[in-house]
């Protein structure tokens, strides 16, 4: 059976493990807390279209009435997106959940944990956390990277947000040894602009190469993550101007409200959008987009090394 203690696997996601099929996963958090309702209900949709029209299964990951799923129906989708009392759950939140039975959206650690648990391999999200800005003094690092020092999953990403300090967030990647590569890329893409100032160590520029790369960490009993960083074709990003003026309004609200803890990054993606007349809500959508065709070709990849 691919589940296992009380995480629920859909019977789709199941059917498509047992056949060696490509799977990949997506998070909940970025639904529910990441992107504005109505538009979130439409994407949670269309990404899962998307995978299903690209010959993979989709298994979204959430907690519904306390109980961990990979692969959610259609109504339990649609209520992560539409519910303003979802939580977000983060894999310290898992067990209290659990106990309370409440409903929540899982974040990259969550859903990385819970997918790998059940055997999915691939997860495309949007942007991963990192360390903030300034967490030399709130020491506000998430909780996703930590997780995925010890959790075997392929996450694509388009790199972390600008609302994060992207230089400390990668050093703390290589001490936690993460793997972390270029997707037809040198350098660490910005998540809304194509490219950062930090070069990476490792590109790759097949599908195929990141499912090789999956099995020599297997080969060799690596249990970390490795972490695809696909940047965003340029005609699709962020005018840059526009860019760095929201990103120096939305950091000096946050710290001038006090914003703490698992608020911060909602606050600064919802700041985000509304002061860019929502622009960065569409280039969100597409780096997400662009992250699940990628997932998909890997997940094909992945299946046929099986
Ligand atoms: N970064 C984004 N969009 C998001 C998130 C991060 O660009 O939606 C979400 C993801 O679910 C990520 C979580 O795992 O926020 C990280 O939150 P925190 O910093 O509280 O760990
Ligand atoms: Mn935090």
């Amino acid at each position: 059976m691919a589940g296992r203690s009380n995480i629920v696997v859909s019977a789709a996601v199941r059917q498509a493990l047992a056949a060696g099929e490509p799977v990949v996963a997506l998070e909940s958090t970025l639904i529910a807390h990441g992107l504005p309702r109505p538009r979130n209900r439409e994407v949670a949709t269309q990404l899962e279209t998307q995978l299903r029209e690209q010959g993979v299964t989709p298994a979204t990951v959430a907690v519904i009435d306390g109980v961990p799923r990979v692969g959610l129906d259609k109504p339990d989708l649609l209520r992560i997106a539409d519910d303003p009392h979802v939580v977000k759950l983060s894999v310290r939140d898992l067990p209290v959940a659990r106990a309370t039975g409440r409903t929540g959206a899982t974040t990259v650690a969550a859903t990385s944990l819970l997918a790998a648990r059940v055997g999915v391999r691939v997860f495309a999200t949007g942007g991963l956390g990192g360390v903030h800005r300034g967490a030399g003094d709130s020491y506000d690092e998430s909780a996703d990277l930590v997780t995925l020092a010890t959790t075997p999953i392929t996450v694509v990403c388009a790199g972390v947000k600008s609302i994060l300090d992207v230089g400390a967030t990668l050093e703390r990647l290589e001490t936690l040894g993460v793997t972390v590569v270029g997707y037809r890329t040198s350098t660490f893409p910005g998540f809304y602009l194509p490219h950062t100032s930090y070069d990476l160590d490792w590109r790759v520029s097949e599908p195929a190469q990141v499912a090789a790369a999956m099995s020599a960490a297997d080969d060799l009993g690596l249990r970390n993550a490795i972490v695809v960083a696909a940047p965003l074709p340029v005609e699709l990003a962020l005018d840059p101007g526009l860019h760095d003026r929201v990103l120096a309004d939305a950091l000096a609200w946050a710290s001038e409200r006090g914003i703490r803890g698992k608020s911060v990054t909602p606050f600064l993606l919802e700041t985000f959008h509304r002061e860019t007349g929502g622009a960065s809500l569409e280039v969100n959508i597409n780096a997400v987009h662009n992250n699940v065709a990628v997932a998909a070709d890997v997940a094909r990849a992945w299946a046929a090394t099986g």
